[in-house]
């Protein structure tokens, strides 16, 4: 499987619904410090993907979700990936150099209620070429908004990743909407639509607290083989 975590690290969540939500977090892990994070370009096709063979990990999802909005939670910046409280503001697949080391790449979301069948097509056959020939990519991180029922939309896309031989890791988003104590039947209700199962990994986030920084920071490094 492409991308996998390997079976000796602890970021793996084993079986079981409930369980999926929890993360081990090493003892060890020491936080990636960031000293460098560049726009690279932004691409519409394999020809302009950045070639210099650095680890990436992707992140994807419906237009809004937050995508734009966790890049910058993780780099502690505030407006470095482009957000909007206007969905579809994303529409090109954008690279991010992080410390010479390796690419975040914010994609186009989709589910947008105003796009077009031509524009949708558009963003089917993009993310078919990404996801199919980039050897260089290591995961792709999966957003669902913790408000709303996955759609079919979002089904396929987690079909997608699955498909494309990565391991499916769900991140639960804008976390900060829903009292913890209501929680548990959102996270069950994803896991259900999305026919997680396994090792597949479920991590409530949060933009506006920080929840779930640390937990995603260690998926990377592991994915990336980040010291
Ligand atoms: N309360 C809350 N709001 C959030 C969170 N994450 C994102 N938002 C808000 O949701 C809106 C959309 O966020 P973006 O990060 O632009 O979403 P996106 O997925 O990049 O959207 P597209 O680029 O259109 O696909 C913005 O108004 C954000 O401020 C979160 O964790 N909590
Ligand atoms: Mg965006």
């Amino acid at each position: 499987m492409r991308g996998e975590v390997s079976e000796s690290k602890p970021a793996q969540a084993r079986a079981g619904a409930w369980d999926m939500c929890r993360l081990g977090i090493r003892n060890d892990f020491m936080e990636i410090k960031i000293r460098k994070a560049e726009m690279v370009i932004s691409a519409v096709a394999r020809g302009q993907y950045p070639a210099e063979g650095l680890p990436e990990v992707a992140i994807g999802g419906r237009s809004n979700v937050g995508k734009s909005s966790l890049i910058n939670t993780l780099l502690n910046r505030r407006n470095f990936a482009r957000t909007s409280s206007q969905p579809g503001k994303t529409r090109t697949i954008n690279f991010y150099r992080i410390n010479d080391a390796f690419f975040l790449v914010d994609l186009p979301g989709y589910g947008f209620a105003k796009t077009s069948k031509s524009e949708q097509l558009k963003w089917g056959r993009m993310m078919e070429e990404y996801l199919n020939t980039r050897t260089t990519l290591r995961g792709v991180l999966h957003l669902v908004d913790i408000r709303h029922r996955p759609t079919q939309l979002d089904v396929m896309f987690y079909e997608w990743i699955k498909h494309a031989g990565f391991h499916g890791i769900v991140l639960v988003t804008k976390a900060d909407k829903v009292p913890r104590g209501k929680r548990k039947q959102r996270f069950d209700e994803i896991i259900e639509a999305l026919g997680m199962e396994g090792d597949d990994l479920l991590i409530p986030c949060s933009s506006a607290t920080g929840e779930g920084r640390d937990e995603v920071w260690e998926v990377l490094a592991q994915l990336c083989d980040l010291a």
